[in-house]
């Protein structure tokens, strides 16, 4: 006679094969996921270090957050360094961005720190993740979805078939979209070519390092209702410096976002309240 668990589990195996019980895993689990990232409170497009530092950081604030990768690896350009050496910098007064981030900086002397690229996307992937996040990679932006002159959602496809078959996407909604794909401003440039955004910009300049990395972070802003931009589409959107592999400045210009995006939807929320004391006090 076997124990109790062994009996339940022949008895599992007996009505459906184990492959299937694994396929059957994924699927109640993946699309109990994806239905929960369906309606939130932000949308983060783009799983780069400024996308992941949002999300990470909205999410301990106890957002709803979720973050959309088109490709199969979150963690955008920190993975290769520099020139495919996996290493990245970060500035001394950026680093208390990483409180919380299991990452170990090295002194490079000059108020620099050293950390290695691979570490630090997994590590923003896991803090993001621990927060609550819900990251979906192989999902590619596509489009927006615009209400009333306010972009209230993400329109998403898989990347292999976005733009590619004839399938239509699906809708992501939430309170607050931040376009955080890095040089292609993807989701800026969707309200650019329709004319919906006017920007005289003509796309990032060239490096200043510096110049650059003060740029993504003051240029944090709400391009149009309901639309953010954060990180390296900043500068492609308004026209900033481009800053090589520092990195200090996207984790702080994710920071930004975050905070102001949540005192957002603070006054947003605050908005909708109804007016209870007016309520409550009869017209004399
Ligand atoms: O490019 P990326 O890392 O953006 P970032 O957070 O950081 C920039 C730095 O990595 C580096 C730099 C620092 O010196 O200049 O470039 O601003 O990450 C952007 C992510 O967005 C994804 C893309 O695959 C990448 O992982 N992405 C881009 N377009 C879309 C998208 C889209 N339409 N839908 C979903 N994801």
């Amino acid at each position: 006679m076997g124990s109790e668990s062994e009996t339940a589990g022949k008895g599992l195996m007996m009505t459906e094969p184990y492959e299937t019980q694994i396929t059957r895993a994924i699927l109640g689990s993946y699309h109990a996921k994806l239905s929960r990232a369906l309606v939130g409170d932000v949308l983060v497009v783009g799983a780069g270090p400024s996308g992941l530092m949002a999300a990470a950081a909205l999410a301990q604030m106890g957002r709803a957050v979720t973050v959309l990768e088109k490709r199969l690896s979150p963690g955008g350009g920190l993975w290769g360094g520099a020139m495919a050496m996996n290493e990245v910098v970060v500035q001394e007064e950026a680093l208390y961005a990483l409180n919380g981030v299991a990452v170990h900086p090295r002194p490079a002397g000059d108020g620099l720190y050293l950390l290695d690229a691979v570490g630090l996307a997994a590590a923003l992937c896991v803090k993001a993740l621990e927060a609550g996040a819900v990251i979906l990679n192989l999902i590619q932006a596509e489009d927006l979805c615009i209400h009333d002159h306010e972009v209230v959602g993400v329109v998403a496809n898989r990347t292999e078939i976005a733009g590619r078959l004839p399938v239509d996407p699906i809708v992501f909604r939430a309170g607050v979209v931040l376009d955080a794909t890095g040089h292609e401003a993807a989701l800026v440039q969707m309200l650019r070519r329709r004319g919906l955004l006017e920007m005289t910009s003509s796309g990032e300049g060239p490096m200043d390092a510096v110049e650059g990395e003060k740029f993504v972070v003051e240029k944090v802003a709400e391009v149009y209702p309901g639309l953010w931009i954060c990180g390296m589409s900043a500068a492609a959107a308004l026209g900033g410096p481009r800053m090589g592999p520092i990195f200090g400045g996207m984790l702080l210009s994710g920071l930004r976002a975050a905070d102001l995006i949540d005192v957002e939807l603070d006054v947003e929320a605050s908005l909708r309240q109804p007016d209870t004391l007016s309520e409550t006090i009869p017209a004399t």
